[in-house]
């Protein structure tokens, strides 16, 4: 058999792994061995005997930035052990992550994740490692670990044999870049509001438009940009 997808971090904090990861889909699929995880210490990397993975940036400023030897040392050992790229460095600052390039991540042999803490990471070393800068979204974290899991959790759901039902998500790239309509369950009336009449029909091509009608609104109500690109 050949290896698991492997998804490799550079955290100063490995005990926040798998923490969600270990339940739910993504849970069962690392028990299975669908994939694996190598959540690596980037102090074991320091060379000092407080284990220091950071300094005070040139130029003067608040905070730490994180030294290009420490995590230089880290990808060139995990990469020489076989850890698959590409090397994506999480920060606020890199370009927007996309479920193409989650797409593309996945049908990859896994990736490699640099979660930064303090005020960033010194340039060279994205530069020199070949890291790509992603975020995803416009907001701030505190540190690159929980961007981490969301990127893994995106890539291990396509994976495989991970998602049960083929249907769910079949559904996502049917919809085709739109939001998605509205779910209904029993009871089919509840505080005084019913289930829309369609959905109890049994009528499936007016079902499907339903659902189609109400994705194209919601998404140009909420989304609009989804609906002005190509594809
Ligand atoms: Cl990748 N990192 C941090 N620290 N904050 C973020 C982010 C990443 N993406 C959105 N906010």
């Amino acid at each position: 058999m050949s290896a698991p997808w492997t998804a490799t971090v550079l955290t100063i904090f490995p005990e926040m792994f798998p923490g969600p990861l270990g339940f739910s889909l993504a849970g069962k699929a690392l028990a299975n061995g669908v994939w694996k995880l190598d959540a690596v210490d980037l102090r074991d990397y320091a060379t000092d005997r407080h284990r220091t993975v950071d300094d005070a940036p040139f130029g003067g400023g608040a905070g730490m930035v994180m030294r290009p030897d420490v995590i230089a040392r880290a990808v060139d050992d995990r990469t020489a052990r076989g850890a698959p790229g590409p090397r994506v460095y999480l920060t606020p600052r890199g370009e927007r992550l996309t479920q193409a390039r989650v797409r593309e991540w996945a049908e990859g042999a896994g990736v490699l994740l640099l979660c930064g803490r303090y005020e960033g990471v010194d340039q060279r070393v994205i530069e020199a490692r070949d890291f790509l800068e992603v975020s995803i979204g416009d907001f701030v974290l505190s540190g690159g670990e929980l961007a981490a899991m969301a990127v893994i959790d995106a890539c291990v759901r396509l994976l495989p044999g991970v998602v049960g039902d083929a249907a769910s998500l079949e559904e996502e790239s049917f919809s085709g870049g739109l939001l998605e309509y509205p779910h209904y369950t029993r009871p089919q009336v509840w505080e005084g509001r019913p289930v829309p009449e369609v959905l109890l029909s049994g009528h499936h091509a007016e079902i499907r438009a339903w659902r189609r009608r109400q994705a194209l609104e919601i998404t140009r109500r909420r989304r609009p940009d989804l609906l002005n690109t190509v594809s």
